[in-house]
């Protein structure tokens, strides 16, 4: 048995109800072997084996009343996974499907998306199952400040800094920073995504999307091909979803689908500006949901959740590029399959992990563009890496700049990706591309740092 086989029964037998874990450490084992193959001294030193255990988990009870008056009990999490090029970073989740199999995949995945946007941070996650929707801005304060009571004394701008997910966005960050700033007594840079007013970066906001658009555009253009003229799926309808769809239209691409955990529209005439901007009034401030596109839109469809089915009928609409921006393994390979017999270009990945392997594993054959989360998904902690620079100067760089940075990372991030993977003979392969390219900074320091 290989090393990597061994490692991964090893993560599977101690673990064993943890499926999505499992999943997100094969995408990125199964990588490896040629690499280790160079690198004896990586097998010597236990890399891998390390690699996949996280420095510390730390799981907490969260309690809370609601408006009514009624005590209700949460799970906290925190996934301190590796820091070995910088402080924990990476995003809180508030879903009610959070637990530590979901956490301890997304701070795996964290470690090598950081790693690949050559900024100085290390991988973490974490979260809880409390579930935001419908709940008052009263409740989801006290809630974010209960998490906080607890979460304070486990980060720091040199230790842990998280930033946002899905359910947390900058309502929820602006709560949990005062928090902080009250337990901790001092105004630092602890979390990203902050508001503009007290320490938050210009573009933040976009940057996920953004950063995937740019991501698809290098991709594109590789094969000399552009989003101009483009039809596009786009998942989701949260931040990541909004605001690619912002920057598909800049480049002169269609966007025709949005969705949520309920259904999605199909609007054939296209999603243009003013009707972006309901949806962002919609989400962001009414916090409605999307079938209520169609209602003002007659031009559109919407197709509510089938469970019953055995493919989501939203991958079926014809496009040149999809960008699922929801959430985990919500493509399958007859998702994917279905893109493929439409002819499909790229897929690029806005959410983490959303393709099932099957699926990406169709687009590879395929030879469909194929943009994994941890390269094209990374502009969004790009960004906040960028805040954290802004807080530690103690100065704001202006729009301009940010975008700038932002899509220089991207624009390096496909280079990255693209020539490590033509360099072990696996040109267009951009999984594996960024598995290795993420893997070797993190191996590198690990190694020169010894065994810890
Ligand atoms: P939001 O909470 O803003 O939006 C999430 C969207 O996905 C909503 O439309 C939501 O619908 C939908 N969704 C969530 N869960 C499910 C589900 N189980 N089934 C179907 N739809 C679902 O989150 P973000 O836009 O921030 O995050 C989206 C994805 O992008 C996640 O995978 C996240 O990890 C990833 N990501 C986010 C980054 C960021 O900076 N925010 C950075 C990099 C990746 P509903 O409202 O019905 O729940
Ligand atoms: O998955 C992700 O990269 C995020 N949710 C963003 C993390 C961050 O620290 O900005």
């Amino acid at each position: 048995m290989s090393i990597v086989e061994k490692v991964f029964q090893s993560v599977k037998r101690r673990d064993p109800d943890q499926p999505e874990f499992h999943q997100a450490v094969w995408e990125v084992l199964e990588s490896l072997e040629p690499v280790l193959e160079a690198h004896p001294e990586y097998i010597d030193a236990g890399i891998v084996s390390r690699i996949v255990e996280p420095e510390r988990m730390i799981q907490f009870r969260v309690p809370w009343v609601d408006d009514e008056g009624n005590t209700h009990v949460n799970r906290g999490f925190r996934i301190q996974f590796n820091g070995a090029i910088g402080p924990y970073k990476g995003g809180l989740r508030f879903h009610p499907s959070v637990n530590a199999s979901i956490l301890k995949f997304l701070a795996f995945e964290q470690i090598f998306k950081n790693s690949l946007t050559g900024l100085p941070m290390g991988g973490g996650k974490g979260g809880s199952d409390f579930d935001p929707k419908g709940k008052s801005d009263q409740e989801v304060m006290r809630f974010c400040q209960s998490f906080m009571m607890e979460l304070w004394r486990h980060i720091g701008a040199n230790c842990d800094v998280p930033a946002g997910d899905i359910g947390v966005g900058g309502r929820e960050i602006g709560y949990m920073f005062g928090m902080y700033k009250k337990l901790q007594n001092e105004f630092e840079g602890v979390l990203t995504g902050k508001g503009m007013s007290y320490g938050g970066s210009l573009i933040r906001p976009e940057a996920t999307g953004y950063g995937l658009v740019y991501f698809a555009r290098e991709m594109l253009s590789a094969k000399g091909k552009s989003f101009e003229g483009a039809n596009v799926s786009i998942s989701g309808s949260g931040n990541v979803a909004q605001f690619a769809a912002e920057k598909v239209l800049d480049l002169g691409g269609k966007v025709v689908t949005l969705s949520d955990s309920g259904g999605f529209v199909y609007d054939p005439d296209g999603i243009d500006r003013a009707k972006l901007e309901w949806v962002m009034d919609l989400k962001n401030n009414r916090r409605g949901r999307i079938s209520e596109y169609a209602d003002q839109f007659p031009s559109a469809q919407y197709t509510a959740v089938d469970r019953n089915l055995d493919h989501n009928p939203l991958w079926s609409v014809n496009v040149d590029v999809a960008l699922p921006c929801a959430t985990q393994n919500e493509l399958n390979g007859a998702d994917a399959a279905n893109l493929v017999s439409n002819s499909v270009t790229a897929v690029a990945e806005g959410a983490n992990m959303p393709c099932t392997p099957e699926a990406v594993e169709v687009f590879l054959k395929e030879k469909v563009l194929f943009a994994p989360g941890k390269a094209s998904n990374a502009g969004g902690v790009a960004t906040s890496g960028l805040e954290m620079s802004q807080n530690s100067l103690r100065l704001n760089w202006t729009r301009e700049e940010v975008d700038q940075r932002l899509n220089d990372i991207m624009v390096n991030i496909h280079k990255n990706a693209y020539e490590t993977a033509k360099k072990y003979g696996r040109e267009g392969d951009y999984v594996f591309g960024a598995n290795v390219a993420g893997f070797l900074k993190i191996a590198e320091s690990m190694l020169a740092q010894g065994v810890v």
